[in-house]
């Protein structure tokens, strides 16, 4: 008979545990230029006339989404959460959780409209921002690159280019001497693994993505330029912060065997070498924590009448969300455990669901919580938890029909609602701290 909740916690995380959300610019701000805006418009039609193809049978209740999801205005951000004018409220939304953190995303095409010009007023927005949060005691995380790029980068090589290391490292350099003496945590760079496969491997995550192409050439162009960026732009935050901490936030599934087979075994294998072995082994002396972006576990069967099939996300054995991934807690039990043997501490820098009832959230948050305790019990390093995301926001070439924040956003008026999970994750901030 499990214990009642209360005498499970026989002791909170470490004192100073990073209780926060995630957002990323170009899913809440608004009002962006860059790859991603210039885009997005041309393919909407195309995602929404092929929505139902694409959604129903997967989704568990496409009769649920249909309506937005077959709206070309769902899949353009605009306005998006306008997050860009609204930050101080939200963050009084975060501190009535009772978060300690909030981890955000600079956007690179606000600080470097231009190749080499940097705009000092986007910098003091983004300063403003920090500036908001430290007067509510909650510690900023900033994600330099968060899947947007300004949209003359293609011009100078893209991220599969020779330049990108020094294009990426000045803007680095830029943003860290305004801002790292007054931020102390930092990601580089939000999921390589995700970005090689939707730009370089031909998609697979979301549907669509700007500039995607099936190139392995340039995908491992784009994974040994990761390296080297996350090290030089680690070097200059630690210029003006020799005490900041800063990683990579790593999107990492628990990939398990569906059969019994050497093809499956293999294929199992090669999943998980590019985002969790080649990009770590490389870094593991320039990072002082290891981010991790933990959704689901997939299960590997090979197939070779459905060759799509080969990796599912329904595994058929757990409760699906709303976008049919299956909830699965005791992966993220399993991802942190696995990345012990880098010796580094462990911040959950993304953990949610898209649940637009919020029937599920609650519970979703507490379950995943208590297996990262049962992980840092059994001698993992766990410094923090971002829940992704604060507000309902622009879920990529899914538009916004899915809802993943602990907010609701009225599309309309943008009034913010706390939902009654956040209420949820209120108590268990407090219950583990
Ligand atoms: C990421 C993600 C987020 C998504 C979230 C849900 O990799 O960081 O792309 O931006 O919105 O993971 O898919």
């Amino acid at each position: 008979m499990p214990q009642p909740k209360s005498t499970q916690v026989n002791k909170p995380f470490l004192a100073d545990f990073l209780w926060g959300a995630a957002t990323a610019a170009q899913q809440v701000e608004g009002g962006l230029d860059n790859d991603w805006s210039a885009w997005e418009t041309s393919v909407s039609k195309e995602l929404a006339s092929g929505a139902k193809a694409r959604l129903k049978g997967v989704v568990p209740d496409w009769d649920a989404i249909k309506e937005e999801a077959e709206d070309t205005n769902n899949y353009v951000s605009r306005k998006s959460a306008d997050h860009y004018n609204r930050y101080e409220e939200d963050f009084d939304l975060l501190k009535s959780i009772g978060c300690n953190s909030y981890r955000f995303s600079i956007e690179w095409s606000r600080i470097e409209p231009k190749r080499g010009e940097y705009d000092s007023k986007a910098l003091d927005h983004y300063e403003a921002m920090v500036d908001a949060l430290i007067e509510r005691s909650i510690k900023p995380m900033i994600t330099l690159h968060h899947f947007t790029n300004p949209t003359w980068l293609e011009e100078y090589g893209g991220w599969h280019g020779e330049n990108i290391v020094d294009i990426f490292t000045n803007f680095s350099e830029v943003v860290a001497r305004r801002l790292a003496n007054k931020v102390d945590y930092w990601c580089t760079i939000n999921e390589p693994g995700s970005y090689l496969l939707q730009r370089y491997l031909g998609g697979g995550a979301w549907p669509e993505w700007p500039k995607i192409e099936m190139n392995p050439v340039r995908g491992y162009s784009y994974i040994k330029n990761v390296v080297k960026t996350h090290k030089e732009s680690r070097r200059v935050i630690k210029n003006t912060n020799p005490g900041a901490k800063v990683g990579i936030a790593h999107g990492l599934i628990d990939f398990q065997l569906g059969r019994l087979d050497p093809v499956s075994w293999l294929f199992k294998k090669q999943l998980e070498f590019i985002p969790d072995k080649y990009i770590l082994n490389r870094v593991k002396h320039d990072m002082d924590f290891i981010g991790v972006n933990y959704y689901m576990r997939m299960l590997v069967k090979a197939s070779f009448s459905h060759p799509a099939n080969w990796a599912l996300k329904n595994t058929g054995q757990d409760i699906l969300n709303d976008m049919g991934w299956g909830i699965y807690p005791d992966g993220i039990y399993n991802v942190t455990q696995k990345l012990n043997r880098y010796n580094l501490p462990l911040i959950v820098t993304e953990n949610g669901i898209p649940d637009a009832l919020d029937t599920k959230r609650a519970k979703f948050i507490s379950d995943h919580i208590e297996a990262l305790f049962r992980s840092h019990k059994d001698g993992a390093d766990i410094r923090g938890y971002f829940y992704w995301s604060l507000l309902d926001n622009y879920e990529w070439s899914e538009g916004f029909w899915p809802k993943f924040g602990l907010a609701s956003v009225d599309r309309r008026t943008m009034e913010r609602t706390l939902k009654p999970s956040a209420q949820e994750y209120s108590k268990l901030i407090k219950e583990y701290s």
